[in-house]
């Protein structure tokens, strides 16, 4: 199938579930072609049923499965916008006791493969003349707190690669958007970090009666990419109303 001129087109990373797959189903909602990319296969298959949705199984942590992702995408028509989502947060250890292997394993997911996406795809984006990339980074790359510094170190430094980039792609006219979400409840990220302790994770919300969902995040995504091009929104920092800051968290009950 060939995307007509005026179809938007995205590409997600980490799009198997959370915020990438809520944002994976809400662009196509919105009529948009969607690259769903994600490593693992048997994880994409609930969004490949999906009409508009093209599932692409890659780790992007590997520039040869980036390559090939790239291939199969240029050769269904391309994209305008890439939304660098895939990434995550494992411990919740104090700088003194932080493992050298959960460093290494957040720098990379969250630091590396959102710059192996995009260079990538640059090119693609800068050919098209109004291309977008949009890169989840999160409020733990504003500031640091106790036991995330390793999370901290690697949002850091994604939130620094975005801010340059935005620089550099301004001639090219490639909108460089960043989304830093707060506490947001989902499947995932929290299990993650805590290393499949349910019961710490669900502590993570405890008492919150509202706390974000991934399609909530997924809506503001979906707005910034829909504004028209030349508007650019640089940061938007996305929390629930109960959490006033990193370290303010209203909890009830
Ligand atoms: C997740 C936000 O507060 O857990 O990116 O660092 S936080």
């Amino acid at each position: 199938m060939m995307t007509q001129p005026q179809t938007r087109s995205a590409l997600v990373t980490g799009a198997s579930s959370g915020i990438g797959a809520a944002t994976a189903l809400r662009l196509t909602a919105e009529g948009w072609r969607v690259f769903a990319l994600a490593r693992r296969a048997e994880k994409l298959e609930h969004l490949a049923e999906q009409e508009g949705i093209v599932p692409v199984v890659c780790d992007v942590t590997e520039p040869a499965q980036v390559a090939e992702a790239l291939k199969t995408v240029t050769e269904a028509g391309g994209i305008d916008t890439l939304i660098n989502n895939a990434g995550g947060a494992l411990g919740v250890d104090p700088v003194a006791e932080g493992r050298l292997e959960d460093w290494r394993w957040m720098y990379e997911v969250n630091v590396l493969g959102t710059l192996n996406m995009i260079q990538a795809f640059l090119p693609m984006l800068r050919e098209h003349g109004e291309g977008t990339i949009v890169n989840l980074t999160s409020t733990a790359g504003l500031v640091p707190y106790e036991g995330g510094a390793g999370y901290n170190a690697a949002k850091f430094g994604e939130h620094a690669l975005t801010g340059a980039l935005r620089l550099e792609e301004a001639e090219h006219n490639v909108r460089v958007v960043e989304i830093l979400p707060g506490m947001v409840k989902t499947e995932e990220f929290s299990a993650k970090r805590l290393r499949g302790d349910a019961a710490a994770a669900e502590k993570v919300y405890a008492g919150v009666e509202k706390p974000l969902v991934a399609d909530d995040v997924a809506a503001v995504i979906a707005q910034a990419v829909m504004l028209p091009h030349h508007i650019n929104l640089d940061q938007v920092v996305v929390r629930p109303v109960a959490q006033a800051a990193q370290h303010k968290v209203i909890r009830r009950g």
